[in-house]
Formats: structure tokens, sequence, C-alpha cells
């Protein structure tokens, strides 16, 4: 049921959706827009996905609103392709504007310039220390020395390529879109709009306090 007032459809990213594409989302191109005050059931269809992907709006810049992860995990006596890790951590980069996003891209489209810049980036919702908020707020995750981390990480930002890194650490891509990948390390990621990144961290240095940005 849409309870909102802007119309809205639901996009799945990293989801095949084979013979499937009504339950796909990106509005007037498999799907009429849902209506305020109206229903859609979406059936989305799981393959072979596996690892991280994600779902948002996906009516215009409703695209900054709504959204959740969906975890895939191996099936049951089956095993991740690299060694089972300790926890993990869910990731969501996003941004904030002080404006209604609805509006932004048909001001936009007025001056035929570019959509403005949100007025902050947040990691799960905590634009951090960088910003002149009224209120203090930055994601923390506590970790083990030793142990190994897996992070799943989602771009939602509308426009922005993000670089990722923690501090004195490395990471090591182990899985896009859903999908495992031979793992690469590195000490950063870049991660597009859209994407989902399984990522492993170690904690392999000295217990302190230590930045995670994007
Ligand atoms: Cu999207």
């Amino acid at each position: 049921m849409h309870m909102a007032r802007f119309t809205i459809t639901l996009l799945w990213h990293g989801v095949r959706q084979p013979r499937n594409p009504w339950a796909d989302g990106p509005e007037y191109i498999t799907q009429c827009p849902i209506q305020p005050g109206k229903k859609y059931t979406y059936r989305i269809k799981l393959t072979k996905e596996e690892g991280t992907i994600w779902w948002h709006a996906h009516s215009g810049w409703a695209r900054a609103t709504v959204h959740g992860m969906i975890i895939v995990y191996p099936r049951h006596g089956a095993h991740y392709p690299f060694s089972t890790p300790h926890a993990e951590v869910p990731i969501i980069l996003g941004e904030w504007w002080k404006k209604v996003v609805m509006e932004i891209p048909r001001n936009a489209n007025i001056t035929g310039g570019e959509p403005i810049l949100s007025d902050a980036y947040t990691i799960n919702g905590q634009p951090g220390d960088l910003y002149p908020c009224s209120k203090q707020g930055t994601f923390k995750t506590p970790v083990n020395y030793g142990k190994t981390y897996l992070l799943r990480i989602v771009n939602l930002v509308m426009d922005e390529n993000l670089f990722f890194a923690i501090s004195h650490h490395k990471l090591t891509l182990v899985g896009t879109d859903g999908c495992y990948t031979k793992p690469f390390k590195s000490d950063y990621i870049m991660i597009t709009p859209g994407q989902s990144m399984d990522v492993l961290l170690e904690a392999n240095q000295p217990p302190n306090l230590y930045y995670m940005a994007a």
C-alpha cells in the first residue's frame, strides 16, 4: 500500500529477475508508477544471487528515499568461497538534503545545470564528525582484534561514485552485486551508485579508534 504523496516504484539492485521484468521497477519502462493510495505487489525472482543485494524506490528522485538491504547467505551446508567471517556489518552509503528531494531534478531541468549536491553524505544514516549538525552522530562498529569482518556495502547516493576506506586497514573485495568475485585487496574501494560490494576487513591493527570514510 503506497501512502506517500508522490508516485513510486521499487527497484531491486543486483536481482537478475529472469523473465520477470514486470517486477523490476524503473517507472514507465517496465511498469507504470504506483499512485498514492494504491496497492501493488512485487513478486521478485531470486535465482543465482548470493551475497548483498538491495532495493530502493525508483521514480525520479524518490530513489533517495525508502531503501533496504537483502542478504543472501550460502545454502545450508554450503560455505562462503572465503573463510567464514567472525561477523558482518551492513554499511549503507547515503546522502541527505535539506530540500524536498523530488524538487531537485525539476530545478536542474529549469537551469540546465547539474542537480545540486547533497548537504551531507551519510554512513548508515549518520553524517559523521565533519558536518556542522545540531546533534552529534557517527556510525561506529566495534571489532575484536584478530577477527575478520564481512562489510556489506551499498552505494545509495544519486549521482556520485564514492571511495570508501578505513584508516590504516586494507580491504579485500570478495563480491559485487550479489555475486562472489576473485578476492582483490586494496587500500580502498570505489563504488558506483546502485552497486553493492562484499568486502572483508581484518582487524589486524593495534586496538584503537579508526575512521571509516566515504
Ligand atoms: Cu537504483
